[in-house]
């Protein structure tokens, strides 16, 4: 019920998008170059490429930005490089540089990759330190409590459990998160902190005002339950000689600067921040941004400490955030700590990018295991018409089906990816061409008993659906759809989503779809015999 609401008010939310002047901003999480990236990473960064180019296909002449980069400091990258003897920035470099290879391969528009050791960075989470310690916001404090290196943050008591150690009769045992299974140990320290808690009752109201603002309302919904429990103050600092690979307290360096709290600031420098402070206007940047994709472990970082970091510098808070599920192997969340990944760069040299890039948007919301269904997936698309015998009465109200469900569909894409319905809007493209191929088999333009207007109408509906559909695919599969409208002669300035509506650009010198809004009507005896 709740969801049909969203629904009925996604019109006015798409009006007000389409409306705005602002340079479209979308960001995926910033990746830890702990380990090499796999399959999960390559799924964020299609998901958020998708959103990017269709932003610039519906605005051609608006700016749409995106953000990628790596997550550089703290305690975990601290560690995988002690483990590898070797010194942090060398290790960042060289993982780094897997990413920065896994965004290109995959053929994402992104407009700037941030590593978080870069100089402009570290003055933009300086700058954001100062402002609010400036602010009484930030105080120092003894905290304590169960860290998590792998998830990089502490966790409430009764959030952690004990972990039996197997054939030890319980002697050996160790505290895990009961939320990821991260092995936690107890710390105790003096740490700066963050006046999180003050922020409680103004993000609760922003989120309970604003039922669009997360996708999955699921998850909309968890940040609601979140933000009606107390919320503790955020500890934002560790004593240098326990973490020394980070961005220093500028007030204080015998104390790191958190690796949330910086990490989470990207999205600022990614958009020219603290320069865009001072510009008369400073949307003309990007910000906020429209959409943030990440990974439904990441939720609260997002929904939650970020948006406090920026109602407290007085910065408007980012439109929308995705947060889609993980891939998984044996129901465990496919990690780089872990190890039980996927290579993406395999799949893509046995399968091609784009196959890949296809498969993640499409199955995306189903999460299988792994990327070996794939091949079962496209078969769909190479299958030869079914053969069967049908009647001619069933010629033009297949032909009529065909050209109704083509006109709306543009509209039906764009809704779903406004609705933030990845899959479902791929999924829309992909059903309009197996209804072509339906109607092809139902219509027999091939045969002589279909009389020479029929088929010349349903030759031109096919060729438009070709059209289109190469127009609507372009943020999904670049390379194959640029394939695809390069083989049907669409000039390269008429490949806009405006340009995805029937009869909205010429194919070739197949100009015949403008007979198509002359169709006969279903019943007409023009349907051949
Ligand atoms: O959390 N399935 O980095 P990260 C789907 N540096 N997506 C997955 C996935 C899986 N199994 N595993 C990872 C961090 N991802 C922080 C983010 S942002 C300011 C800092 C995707 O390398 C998912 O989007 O652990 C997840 O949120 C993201 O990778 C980050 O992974």
């Amino acid at each position: 019920m709740v969801y049909a609401k969203i629904i009925n008010s996604s019109r006015a939310f798409s009006a007000s998008r389409a409306l705005s002047q602002k340079p479209y901003y979308v960001t995926s999480p910033i990746f830890y170059p702990n380990a090499a990236p796999h399959i999960g990473h390559l799924y964020t960064l299609v998901t958020a490429d998708i959103f990017a180019r269709q932003a610039r296909l519906r605005r051609p002449e608006t700016p749409a930005y995106f953000l990628a980069g790596t997550d550089e400091h703290g305690f975990k990258i601290q560690k995988a490089a002690l483990a590898r003897d070797l010194d942090p920035a060398a290790f960042c470099d060289e993982l780094s540089a897997h990413f920065r290879k896994l965004a290109e391969r995959t053929n994402t528009s992104h407009t700037r990759f941030v590593r978080t050791t870069e100089q402009d960075h570290q003055t933009a989470v300086e700058h954001v330190w100062r402002e609010l310690d400036a602010k009484g916001l930030i105080y120092k404090g003894s905290h304590q409590g169960w860290y998590s290196i792998s998830d990089e943050c502490f966790y409430p008591e009764s959030q952690v459990t004990r972990k039996k150690a197997p054939y030890t009769m319980g002697k050996q045992q160790s505290f895990v998160s009961i939320e990821t299974g991260s092995a936690v140990e107890w710390m105790e320290e003096e740490n700066y902190m963050f006046r999180l808690s003050a922020f409680q009752d103004s993000l609760l109201e922003r989120y309970k005002s604003d039922p669009l603002s997360i996708y999955p309302p699921t998850q909309h919904a968890d940040v609601i339950d979140m933000l009606s429990q107390p919320l503790e103050d955020l500890s934002i600092s560790r004593p240098r000689a326990r973490l020394h690979w980070g961005i220093p307290v500028p007030t204080d360096p015998t104390h790191t600067i958190y690796v949330w709290f910086d990490a989470l600031t990207v999205y600022l420098t990614g958009a020219g921040f603290p320069g865009i402070k001072s510009q008369a206007n400073p949307s003309q940047f990007g910000w906020p941004p429209d959409l943030q994709v990440i990974g439904k472990d990441i939720l609260r970082f997002h929904a939650i400490y970020f948006p406090a970091m920026l109602q407290a510098l007085g910065l408007p808070l980012p439109k929308q955030i995705l947060s889609h599920a993980h891939w998984t192997v044996n129901r465990q969340k496919m990690s780089k700590s872990i190890g039980n990944v996927a290579d993406p760069f395999k799949a893509m040299d046995e399968l091609g990018v784009d196959l890949v890039r296809y498969y993640l948007a499409r199955v995306g919301g189903r999460f299988k295991d792994d990327v070996g269904t794939l091949r079962d997936e496209l078969l769909i698309f190479l299958l030869p018409p079914c053969g069967c015998t049908l009647t001619a009465s069933a010629k033009v109200p297949a032909l009529h089906e065909a050209v109704t469900s083509l006109q709306s569909l543009s509209q039906r894409v764009d809704e779903n990816l406004q609705l933030l319905q990845v899959s479902d809007a791929l999924d829309a493209i992909v059903q309009q061409l197996l209804m072509v191929n339906q109607m092809l088999t139902v219509t027999q333009p091939w045969s002589k008993e279909t009389t020479s207007e029929l088929t010349e109408q349903v030759y031109a509906v096919s060729i438009e659906t070709l059209r289109i559909c190469g127009l609507l695919l372009q943020p999904f599969i670049p390379s194959k759809s640029e394939e695809l409208l390069d083989a049907l002669a669409v000039p390269k300035n008429m490949r806009t989503w405006n340009q995805a509506q029937l009869g909205g650009g010429s194919v070739g010198d197949v100009q015949r779809g403008v007979r198509l809004f002359t169709l006969p009507s279903k019943s007409s005896p023009a349907s051949g015999s």
